[in-house]
């Protein structure tokens, strides 16, 4: 039997990662992959949640230093490992996270500017050795995306942000996972049936290979 893993969605605003996520999730039960836990960066633990609220609105009276968001990020990030991967993983679930650090590589460090080697030093102190099995990159361009996000809610505060922000941080997406062997890139601009029928076939491309 394959051994439980855990598989990451990455992407800007719109990329379709919410889908995504459903839609692997459909595609492990195909394998008789029934224990799965699903979650979303930042967020899923009620501490992680309330984070999440505060990263995302916007504040009149003051402005979010770029350290203070990275550090919440991480925050959340924390409290959701050791509550919800971390045991889920011990306890032979398998896992699929809607973002993770990757996502504060390309935004804090490549949208915000602050230095990979910081972000790095954050990765080995809190999150030690776990890494990601997989983690299917959707890369969409930054107006394609953030149309589609339009489309379906109100932008928060980090979706304000100027289409330079955004451009930014998908040349860095694109930097970071360049010679991962254990990202896959899927084009996200075509549409959402490509797409899906694209991520069946990486993913079950991916399982055999776990299981020969
Ligand atoms: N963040 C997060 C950081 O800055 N640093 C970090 O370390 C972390 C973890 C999270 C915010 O936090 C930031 C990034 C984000 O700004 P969020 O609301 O979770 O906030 O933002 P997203 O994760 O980007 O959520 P979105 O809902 O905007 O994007 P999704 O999940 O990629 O997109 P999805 O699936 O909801 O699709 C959006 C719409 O587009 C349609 C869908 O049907 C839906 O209506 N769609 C398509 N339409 C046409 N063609 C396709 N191929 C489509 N794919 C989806």
């Amino acid at each position: 039997m394959m051994k439980n893993k855990f598989i990451v969605i990455e992407g800007l605003e719109g990329a379709g990662k919410t889908h995504a996520c459903l839609f692997v999730k459909e595609t492990l039960k195909e394998y008789n992959i029934r224990n799965v836990v699903l979650v979303r960066q930042p967020g899923s633990t009620p501490i992680a949640e309330k984070i999440r609220k505060l990263i995302k609105n916007e504040f009149q009276i003051e402005k979010f230093e770029k350290e203070t968001e990275l550090l919440l990020m991480y925050a959340a990030r924390i409290q959701l490992v050791k509550k919800i991967i971390q045991p889920a993983l011990k306890q032979g679930k398998w896992v699929i996270s809607d973002r993770h650090d990757l996502s504060s590589f390309a935004y804090q460090g490549g949208g915000l500017g602050i230095k990979k080697k910081l972000i790095q030093q954050l990765t080995s102190l809190f999150l030690g050795d776990l890494m990601p099995d997989l983690t299917l990159y959707l890369d969409v361009h930054p107006k394609i995306g953030l149309k589609r996000a339009l489309k379906r809610k109100k932008l928060d505060r980090i979706e304000h942000r100027s289409l330079k922000f955004f451009k930014k941080t998908r040349i860095s997406y694109l930097k970071n996972i360049k010679s991962d062997k254990k990202v896959i890139k899927i084009d996200a601009n075509l549409n959402i049936n490509s797409v899906t029928q694209n991520i069946k076939f990486q993913i079950l491309k991916w399982l055999h290979k776990k299981v020969i």
